[in-house]
């Protein structure tokens, strides 16, 4: 697979600007956990809190927040991972809009499969191949400035694939097209996405504000089906983890490394109009 793009990586002004809000990328609440053992995660998390974490001296507070926080994204990682196959060591794995690369390498080190990841920020993909160098794996991990609706890697070349929190960037017709495209048949693909619920309506108030906080378009429940249908990608599980990150959100709301936007997702969340949930397709 060549290291360069075969088309321009930006399509579009849209997808500048949310390049550019990656590139510039340093919230705390990203860099902390990420430095607890080198797994940078771009996504939330799952599972029940420790919330003794909030009590005790105040002087190791913060590390046992940012510890806490970690696991619980880690955790949510490992979800994904539970549902990709599993991957055989001689098995390729593609993560379309890998961040700064933490699946991925959660991915071989759980597998010891090759994993190629792509993002459309270039600082995200330095930092990426980085930390894939720094543990010796360089060779099986790769990360590369390209847009996961036009990769540019050969058809079929992939046995699992996934987007972890990155499907709403982009519209889904065009991606799972993609995936359809880079999967061989049988193979595996999921997502762990926020989405809309269509029983509630249009998106409420509060994901209008995760939007705009992201840069993003958070597609509704049904258009994930209606595209996976379209696109040759059979679910094979659903799960719905609403339940299962609020604790997440509750704990980060009441922490130093709170960004201001855990509110928006408490309240969207709890009204109904929003769920978390991982989607498992096969290829067919
Ligand atoms: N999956 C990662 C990162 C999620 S953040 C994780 O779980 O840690 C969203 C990511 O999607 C960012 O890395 C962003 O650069 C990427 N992205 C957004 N639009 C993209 C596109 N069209 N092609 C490739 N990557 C894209
Ligand atoms: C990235 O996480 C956020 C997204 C990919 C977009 C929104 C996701 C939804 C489920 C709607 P991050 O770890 O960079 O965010 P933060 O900086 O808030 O931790
Ligand atoms: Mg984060």
């Amino acid at each position: 697979m060549t290291m360069t793009p075969h088309a321009p990586v930006l399509n579009s002004l849209y997808q500048q600007s949310v390049a550019d809000y990656w590139n510039t990328e340093e919230n705390p609440v990203n860099l902390r956990l990420g430095e607890v053992d080198g797994l940078y995660h771009h996504h939330y998390g799952v599972g029940e809190v420790d919330w003794s974490v909030l009590e005790g001296p105040a002087s190791t507070r913060e590390s046992r927040v940012v510890k806490e926080l970690h696991r619980l994204e880690t955790a949510q990682a490992e979800m994904l991972m539970a549902h990709l196959g599993p991957p055989r060591p001689d098995y390729r794995v593609f993560d379309a809009g890998c961040g700064r690369g933490g699946s991925s390498l959660l991915a071989h080190l759980r597998f010891g499969c090759e994993a190629d990841g792509v993002s459309i920020s270039e600082s995200q993909v330095a930092f990426a191949n980085r930390q894939a160098e720094e543990r010796g794996v360089g060779d099986k991990v790769r990360f590369h400035f390209r847009n996961m609706l036009d990769t540019g890697f050969p058809t079929g070349a992939f046995h699992a694939s996934w987007n972890n929190e990155s499907t709403m960037y982009v519209e889904l017709s065009l991606l799972f097209a993609e995936h359809a495209r880079l999967l061989t048949r049988g193979g595996r693909y999921v997502c762990i996405t926020g989405c809309y619920n269509d029983a509630y309506g249009l998106p409420s108030r509060a994901i209008s504000q995760i939007n705009a906080h992201y840069i993003c378009d958070i597609h509704s429940r049904s258009t994930y089906f209606k595209e996976m249908a379209a696109n040759r990608l059979v679910p094979v599980s659903v799960i719905d983890l609403t339940a299962a990150t609020i604790p997440y959100w509750e704990l980060r709301a009441r922490t130093h490394l709170a960004t201001g936007i855990e509110d928006a997702f408490l309240e969207a969340y709890k009204s109904g109009s929003f769920q978390y949930l991982l989607i498992a397709a096969d290829r067919v």
